[in-house]
């Protein structure tokens, strides 16, 4: 595999209303509409930037896994990473063979986007959790 454009940061914030508008107003950039997103427990607020994008998210319902990072992190902090890859099942399977965990059940999901996603486990890339979308 060969990894491809950093696709989006994303941000888990406390406050999706206010950290949507601080970026529209005190950084003068271009936010998505509120975008939720119950089967992944988020609901999210996409920034575009000329080359890349910010994601931010707020949790979503009482089970959503970004409640225990706002738990950990009151304040908001970097969630994770996505890149972009040509073929998101043949790098899901050259990671696992080098050894990586795939979070969830280890097959392919649909994004926000519309592409396929998968969450790479942080402890097998230095404390990072990392997405895969396929582009
Ligand atoms: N940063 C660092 N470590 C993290 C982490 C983060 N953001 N999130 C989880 N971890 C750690 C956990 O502490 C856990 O560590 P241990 O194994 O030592 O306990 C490990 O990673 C696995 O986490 P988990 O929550 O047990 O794993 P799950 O399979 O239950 O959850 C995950 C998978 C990470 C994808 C989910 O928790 C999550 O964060 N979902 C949100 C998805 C999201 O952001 N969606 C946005 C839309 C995406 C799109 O369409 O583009």
């Amino acid at each position: 595999m060969k990894i491809g454009n950093l696709n989006h940061v994303a941000i888990a914030v406390p406050n999706l209303g206010a950290a949507r508008d601080m970026y529209r107003d005190q950084f003068g950039a271009d936010v998505s509409d509120f975008v939720p997103m119950p089967e992944q427990g988020v609901t999210t607020v996409f920034v575009s930037l000329n080359n890349t994008k910010i994601e931010l998210l707020e949790p979503l319902g009482e089970k959503s896994p970004v409640a225990k990072f706002i738990e950990r992190n009151p304040d908001g902090g970097i969630h994770h990473v996505c890149y972009e890859v040509d073929d998101i099942v043949e790098a899901r399977d050259q990671l696992k063979a080098d050894g990586a965990r795939i979070l969830g059940d280890g097959e392919p999901r649909v994004g926000i986007h519309g592409n396929k996603i998968l969450f790479l486990h942080p402890k097998d890339f230095y404390g990072t959790l990392i997405e895969l979308e396929e582009i």
